[in-house]
C-alpha cells in the first residue's frame, strides 16, 4: 500500500532537547527573585561545569559561538588584518567571525575521514600573513589535532579549535576543550546541549581566560576598568539556566544520540553507495549531528535528490555543510585570497552530505521510516511516488 508522506508531521533536524521544565522555572524564579538577569551566578556555575566537562582550567560562558571565536582570536593576540586557515567545509560562522573583526579566512582543504583541516594542505597556506590556524571539528569528531598542535607550534602560531560540535567528545581520551590555545562550544537551540542561544570559550592558559572575559564585557577587567577594547558577548541568567538543566542530560543524550546512530547504520546497511559517517574509533563521540554520505556513482542518485525525497515525507534533513565557505559570500569574490589552492576535497565532501534527524524527539520508529524513504528512494532511483508503508 503507498501513503503521502509517510510522516504527518515534519521531522526537522536541530529540534531542540529540553531538560526538566520544573527544574529550569524554579532556576528562572530565582534569577527573578535576586533580579540578577546576567553574568551572575548562573553563568558563573554554568563555567564550573562546562570547564569540567572540558577538563579545562577555565570556561567563559558567552551568548553565542560565534562571538566566543572572535574573543578566542582577540584574546589570544590573533593581528587585526592576519590570515587565519579554516576549513573550508563549516558552518559559515567559523569564517563569518573572523571576517567581522577583520580577518581573513583563508581556506583550507579537509582530510577526507575527519571532515576536519588536512594538515598537509595548512601547511602549504602558511605564510608571512598567517596569524593563527583554526580547526573545526565538524559533526563531533576531532579534526588531526596532534598535526595540526605541531604545524602550528613549528611555526609559533597561535591554534584555535571550533568545537561547536563537541562537546563531550574525546581525543586520545581527553575531553575536547583543552587542545589548543582555546576551543569553543556552542550551546545554540540546535545543539545537544542548550542554553537557547549561547557558547563558551575553554581553555588552561589564565591570560587568554582573563583577557576573553574582559573583552566579553565591553574590555572591562576584574578591578572595572577598561583594560581592552572588548564587545558585548555576556550570557543572560535565564541562557545559564537552560544550560545547566540541559547539562544535567550530558550522558542520557550521548547514549540516546549514540543508539540512534547505530540504528541508521542498521537501517541503511547494504545500500550501495551510503554511509553513516562515523566517529574516531575507540573515542567517545557526542555523535549530535547523524550526517549520511551519498556516493552518486554508487547509489545512482545524488543528495539533492534524496533530499528532495525524504522533503516529500516531511523529514526536513540539511545539506551540512554544502556548499563549501569558499562558494559562499563574500569569500566566492575574492577567491585569489581566500581560496588560494583548490579545494577538491572538501567539494566533494559537501555535494555527498546530508544530516538527518536524530536526538531525544526520534525514536525507533522514525529512524526506521526515514531509512525506508531513503532506501526506497536509492533502489528506485528517486522516481516519484512513495515508499511503501505497513500501516
Ligand atoms: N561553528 C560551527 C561549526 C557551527 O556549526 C556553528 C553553528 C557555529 C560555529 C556558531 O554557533 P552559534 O553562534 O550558533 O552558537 C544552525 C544553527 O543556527 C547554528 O547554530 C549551527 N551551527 C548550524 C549548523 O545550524 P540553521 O540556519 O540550519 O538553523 P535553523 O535556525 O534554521 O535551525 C535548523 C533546524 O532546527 C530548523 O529547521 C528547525 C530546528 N529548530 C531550530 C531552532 C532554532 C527547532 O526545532 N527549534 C529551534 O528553536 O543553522
Amino acid at each position: 500500500m503507498f501513503r503521502l508522506p509517510v510522516f504527518r508531521e515534519p521531522l526537522h533536524v536541530g529540534r531542540p532537547n529540553i531538560g526538566d521544565r520544573e527544574k529550569l522555572r524554579e532556576k528562572i524564579d530565582d534569577a527573578l527573585d535576586r533580579r540578577w538577569l546576567s553574568s551572575g551566578p548562573l553563568v558563573r556555575e554554568l563555567e564550573e561545569r562546562v570547564a569540567a566537562l572540558a577538563g579545562t582550567a577555565h570556561a567563559v560562558a558567552t551568548c553565542n559561538a560565534t562571538v566566543a571565536l572572535q574573543l578566542a582570536a582577540r584574546a589570544t593576540g590573533v593581528q587585526a588584518g592576519a590570515e587565519v586557515i579554516v576549513p573550508s567545509f563549516t558552518w559559515v560562522a567559523t569564517p563569518h567571525a573572523l571576517d567581522w573583526i577583520g580577518l581573513t579566512p583563508v581556506f583550507c582543504d579537509v582530510d577526507e575521514e575527519t571532515a576536519g583541516i588536512d594538515p598537509a594542505h595548512a601547511e602549504k597556506l602558511v605564510g608571512p600573513a598567517t596569524g593563527a590556524i583554526l580547526g573545526v571539528h565538524a559533526f563531533g569528531r576531532p579534526c588531526p589535532i596532534d598535526e595540526l598542535t605541531e604545524l602550528a607550534d613549528r611555526h609559533g602560531l597561535p591554534l584555535l579549535f571550533d568545537a561547536a560540535h563537541a562537546l563531550g567528545s574525546t581525543h586520545r581520551g581527553r575531553p575536547v576543550g583543552g587542545f589548543g590555545s582555546a576551543e569553543v562550544f556552542s550551546f545554540h537551540a540546535t545543539k545537544f546541549i542548550n542554553s537557547f542561544e549561547g557558547g563558551a570559550l575553554v581553555t588552561d592558559d589564565p591570560r587568554v581566560a582573563e583577557r576573553a572575559r574582559a573583552m566579553r564585557n565591553f574590555g572591562i577587567g576584574e578591578d572595572r576598568e577598561v583594560i581592552s577594547s572588548g564587545t558585548n558577548a555576556k550570557m543572560s541568567e535565564a541562557s545559564a539556566a537552560m544550560g545547566l538543566v540541559s547539562l544535567e542530560r550530558v550522558d542520557a543524550l550521548i547514549d540516546q544520540n549514540t543508539r540512534n546512530h547505530r540504528l541508521y547504520e542498521e537501517g541503511l546497511a547494504g545500500l550501495p553507495g551510503i554511509s553513516v559517517r562515523g566517529q574516531a574509533p575507540g573515542e567517545r563521540a557526542n555523535h549530535q549531528y547523524l550526517v549520511i554520505e551519498i556516493d552518486q556513482a554508487a547509489a545512482g542518485v545524488h543528495a539533492d535528490q534524496v533530499h528532495a525525497v525524504l522533503e516529500r515525507h516531511n523529514v526536513l534533513a540539511r545539506r551540512y555543510f554544502h556548499p563549501c565557505c569558499h562558494q559562499l559570500a563574500p569569500y566566492s569574490d575574492r577567491p585569489e585570497t581566500h581560496a588560494p589552492l583548490p579545494l577538491p576535497r572538501s567539494e566533494a565532501l559537501a555535494e555527498r552530505v546530508l544530516a538527518l534527524p536524530t536526538g531525544e524527539v526520534i525514536g525507533e520508529e522514525e529512524i526506521d521510516g526515514v531509512c525506508r524513504i531513503i532506501r526506497w528512494a536509492v533502489e528506485t532511483g528517486c522516481a516519484d511516488g512513495a515508499p511503501s508503508t505497513t500501516d
